[in-house]
């Protein structure tokens, strides 16, 4: 493997006036944002967990960057949350069920101006984490990147992708994209994300509880088309009862191509299940179905879904949250 920090496109770019990128999160997301970031010469703080996640990573020496043959590491400068320094623009790349809870921990060093990018899966994260900090403008991510964890403060960038951002609140593109575009960060400004998440959501709620239950990679859903079928026409007329027609169209024949296009990979949800790590499934299939009741939208195959993977999980010691 070759090591080669300082042969890279995107590196050696002038660190201009830019705020600094605060990344609260480092695992894959966020260290897979944060190598790339430092690439480009831009200013990044990797805020960890506690001290000894600090301690952990400063014997580590940086993070590293892993992209086919090439590896990078980056030193890229560490703090815990109770750091005392302002934060203007922050990156929160946690789970979704986390999101809530670790932005709280930073909320009063945030700037009255500050941003935050969040990059949470599914949906349900997002609205909680912009309550909480009602001042603050949050920007939206959804990302079809993949990166998984090689080890600690180690990052695999897995499966190239696109992240759409935006603003629930219809605001203005912020200046900072110009930052993503020399990062190689390969992005765009969604004037709908609500539209892109929820989207996504649906093909993630189609596809990847029925891979946990049948222990299946996405191509092993061929088999259950008719079951697939199903789940896709009610969660197109729930998208459509949720004011979201246009995340609606053609959705089967989507899903249907992500399955064979991915046919060898096994789904995110099925990966956190044979690693024995909490899923998402509140902001995923529990959040498509709290909507339906919220609605008296009747949406039997999808309560039913839930209730056989909240079993499955329960039968594997895992949380059904
Ligand atoms: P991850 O588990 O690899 O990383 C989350 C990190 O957040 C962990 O290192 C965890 O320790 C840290 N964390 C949690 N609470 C914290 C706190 N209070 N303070 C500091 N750090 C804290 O998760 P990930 O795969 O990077 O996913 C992040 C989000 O991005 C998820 O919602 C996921 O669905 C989404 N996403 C991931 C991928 C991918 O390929 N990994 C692709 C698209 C979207
Ligand atoms: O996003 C995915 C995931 O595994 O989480 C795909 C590949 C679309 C399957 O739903």
């Amino acid at each position: 493997m070759r090591n080669s920090a300082l042969s890279h496109p995107h590196s050696n770019a002038p660190a201009l006036t830019s705020a600094t990128w605060y990344v609260l999160g480092a695992g894959s997301m966020g260290m897979l944002w944060a190598t790339r970031l430092a690439r480009a010469g831009l200013p990044v703080k990797l805020i960890v967990r506690n001290c000894d996640r600090l301690q952990a990573y400063k014997a580590a020496q940086g993070l590293t960057l892993i992209e086919g043959e090439d590896s990078q590491k980056w030193d890229i400068s560490a703090q815990t949350p109770e750091t005392e320094e302002p934060i203007q623009r922050l990156l929160v790349a946690c789970k979704a069920y986390d999101a809530q809870q670790a932005v709280a921990q930073i909320a009063g060093r945030l700037s009255p101006d500050a941003e935050l990018i969040l990059l949470q899966n599914g949906l349900g994260s997002q609205q909680a984490v912009a309550a909480l900090v009602p001042h603050i403008r949050c920007i939206f991510a959804s990302s079809t990147e993949g990166a998984f964890r090689a080890g600690d403060w180690r990052v695999v960038f897995a499966g190239l992708g696109h992240t759409w951002l935006g603003d629930a609140d219809q605001g203005p593109p912020p200046h900072w994209l110009g930052e993503l575009q020399r990062s190689g960060i390969a992005h765009e400004w969604s004037p709908n994300i609500l539209s892109r998440l929820w989207r996504k959501l649906a093909l993630n709620c189609a596809i990847n509880p029925l891979t946990v239950l049948y222990d299946c990679r996405n191509g092993g859903l061929q088999a259950h088309s008719a079951e697939v079928n199903t789940l896709c026409t009610e969660l197109s007329a729930l998208l459509k009862c949720c004011g979201q027609a246009g995340a609606a169209v053609d959705l089967a024949t989507e899903v249907h191509r992500v399955i064979q296009a991915t046919a060898n990979n096994y789904s995110s949800m099925h990966q956190d299940v044979a690693h024995g790590r909490r899923t998402e499934i509140s902001y995923l299939l529990g959040y498509a179905c709290e909507a339906a009741r919220s609605r008296h939208f009747v949406a039997p195959h999808l309560q039913r879904l839930h209730q056989r993977l909240t079993e499955h999980l329960l039968r594997r010691g895992l949380p059904c949250n």
